[in-house]
């Protein structure tokens, strides 16, 4: 380490102890609502950011106070699925320690923002309570496994499903760290006698897993001491359905499903979104199909893939260290080829599959064991409760009658799944009382198929204004789309703050990303169904040329689209747009 050139982050995780820092001096430290520099990097790694509330910033510096400093933790939820009271011990500890919200991310992750340094340990302790944590959040390790949020559809996505856990548990980070800091040995009570087929008893066999991890020695087998050279995503789907956006990720596995028999996955590597506004060298990229592999094999492909990215990956520039650069550096055949030496087997030719949509389906559907699932649309992922609408109330009086789980989806939404039918006609009652069903049903398809990061107050890297902003500009386009007869039309929009992508604004068929204070860029031309990336429209348009932009080519689409054609393909047969054909040519 010492001869190399690295980035500064590579030398605080090489000095770090496998992640420990001196997070416990900064957490004892109550001097400042801050921890210490090198500390701000590690804690990433326990799933936490330190950040401030950017709408009070200019006052405090004027006061000469400190920032107001609190921090945001992500708990990850592999394939987002939840139990009842999982849910509500997050919702309880978002009012107890948090800014009373739950952020459901686009990943399928809980965040709660707002918690002060002295509650943090007793908030993760409270994930431990339920058996969630927030280890691998964020940092320079594998994140949260997505995949298509509904098991149950049929006997392979239940498969589909074990594999993401597998997945999951297999890349967790296994230093001890994170029950030295934060749970100081705390464990799960599992003194009275449960089944292990019961919800407590798997509670239990996890709890019993957690404590292994803990009391292992410390090295972490697959990562090293320095873990990756950046963050790491996988996400599994089952075609048609990408609502996973499988292609923004580092490793995209497409299930194969024959006859009703799971029979491996088509594997896609080095998808990524964030770029550098005037560093063209930066790109969103998505990933490419390099092959087949039987499903007994995925977790060693997605090893494999990782630990080659892992030992190749730039380690000296952090905006070069995702593996969708390694790729183009040492071009996919090479690495493809490194891969299939690794694993010491070839990866077969592709199966042929194919995705439709990258949206959620609304409402009510049935599963293959006869239970329901409702899908309910969560503006900007935010759960909270206001004057006008109590979501968060809803959805904690659904949680209560403790059947079913909870889903959180790809597109920051919510699912109720697995409801037997005795208690659906409960269900649906409580979220009329509060309005929750006809907040799902009233709206456009183009708010439904929408979606925002969290930008400002909280993100320190945001421009511009997204979750707040975007429902209002929904507001006033939803106008020209009602006025059109689109109110049914999917129309894929995304809005983020910068041009990081947390809410996969490269993927919208209208794509909107934060330039300065109210001024975006305008990207149109992707795929509907997340497969083709979308390009640059137009640069730096308010709020007023953002609509007299769309307005002409909404209207266009309502009179002039073919049979069944999608508002980007749309946009690209005339000629609005270039079609962006890989991540390399996206700024052409
Ligand atoms: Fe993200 C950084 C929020 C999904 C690409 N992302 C951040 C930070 C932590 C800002 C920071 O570094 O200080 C944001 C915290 C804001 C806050 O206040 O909560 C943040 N990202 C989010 C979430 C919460 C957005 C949301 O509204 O849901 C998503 C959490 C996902 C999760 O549960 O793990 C989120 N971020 C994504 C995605 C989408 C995805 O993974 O499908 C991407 C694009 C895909 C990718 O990884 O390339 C994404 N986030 C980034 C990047 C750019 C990474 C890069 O390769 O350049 C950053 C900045 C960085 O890492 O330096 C970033
Ligand atoms: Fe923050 Fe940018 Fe991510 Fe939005 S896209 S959450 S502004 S880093």
């Amino acid at each position: 380490m010492e001869n190399k050139k690295v980035s500064e982050v590579e030398i605080i995780k090489d000095k770090s102890r496998y992640l420990r820092g001196t997070l416990v001096e900064s957490l004892h430290n109550e001097i400042t609502g801050a921890v210490a520099a090198d500390d701000t990097q590690l804690i990433k790694f326990h799933g936490s950011y330190q950040q401030t509330d950017r709408d009070l910033d200019s006052e405090r510096k004027r006061q000469k106070l400190e920032p107001l400093y609190s921090f945001m933790i992500r708990v990850r939820v592999p394939g987002g699925i939840c139990t009842p009271q999982q849910w509500l011990n997050m919702s309880d500890l978002a009012d107890k320690y948090g800014n009373g919200g739950l952020k459901l991310t686009t990943r399928q992750a809980f965040q709660l923002h707002g918690i002060l340094k002295r509650d943090l340990q007793k908030t993760i302790q409270g994930f431990n309570e339920v058996l969630l944590d927030s280890i691998a959040g964020c940092g320079d390790v594998n994140r949260n496994v997505m995949m298509n949020p509904n098991p149950y559809q049929t006997k392979a996505h239940e498969e589909v499903y074990e594999h993401a856990k597998q997945i999951s548990a297999h890349l967790t980070p296994k230093t001890s760290a994170y029950w030295e800091i934060w749970l100081e040995n705390q464990a799960a009570d599992t003194s009275e006698p449960v089944s292990p087929d019961s919800e407590e008893g798997k509670m239990v066999a996890k709890a019993n897993d957690l404590l292994t991890r803990k009391v292992a020695e410390d090295k972490e087998p697959i990562y090293g001491k320095h873990y990756l050279p950046r963050k790491f995503k996988i996400a599994l789907a089952i075609p048609p359905y990408n609502d996973v956006d499988i292609f923004a990720n580092d490793i995209g596995l497409a299930a194969i499903v024959e006859d009703g028999v799971l029979r491996g996955y088509n594997v896609a590597i080095g998808g990524g979104f964030g770029m550098t506004f005037g560093m063209p060298d930066t790109y969103p990229r998505l990933a490419d199909m390099i092959g087949f592999c039987d499903k007994d094999q995925v977790v060693d492909v997605c090893e494999k893939v990782m630990t080659l990215q892992r030992d190749w990956g730039n380690r000296e520039n952090r905006k070069f260290s995702r593996l969708k650069y390694t790729i183009d550096r040492v071009g996919l055949d090479v690495f493809k080829a490194e891969v299939e030496n690794r694993l010491g087997y070839k990866l077969q030719p592709l199966k042929p599959y194919k995705f439709e949509s990258n949206g959620d389906a609304y409402g009510w559907s049935e599963n293959h064991n006869g239970n329901w699932n409702l899908t309910l649309f969560v503006e900007g992922g935010r759960v909270k409760d206001t004057p006008q609408y109590k979501l968060k109330t809803a959805l904690h009086k659904v949680a209560m009658l403790g059947t079913g789980d909870f889903r959180l989806t790809g597109n920051q939404n919510v699912m109720i799944c697995n409801i037997p039918t005795s208690k659906k006609g409960k269900v649906q009652d409580i979220l009329s009382q509060y309005g929750v069903m006809r907040e799902t049903y009233k709206h456009t398809a183009l708010r439904l198929s929408s979606m925002a990061c969290v930008a400002l107050n909280t993100c320190s890297l945001a421009f511009a204004e997204a979750e707040r902003y975007l429902p209002r500009l929904i507001d006033k386009l939803d106008a020209i789309v009602r006025m059109n007869g689109l109110d049914n039309k999917e129309i894929v929009m995304r809005m983020t703050g910068c041009p990081n992508g947390c809410g996969r604004p490269y993927l919208g068929e209208i794509g909107l990303i934060g330039r300065s204070v109210g001024r975006y860029n305008l990207y149109l031309g992707a795929a509907h169904n997340g497969q083709r990336l979308n390009k640059l429209y137009k640069e730096m348009l308010n709020e007023e040329e953002i609509i007299a932009e769309l307005k002409p080519i909404i209207e266009d689409y309502a009179k002039n689209r073919q049979q069944g054609e999608h508002f980007g393909d749309f946009t690209i047969r005339k000629n609005y747009i270039k079609p962006t054909t890989h991540g390399l040519n996206f700024h052409d």
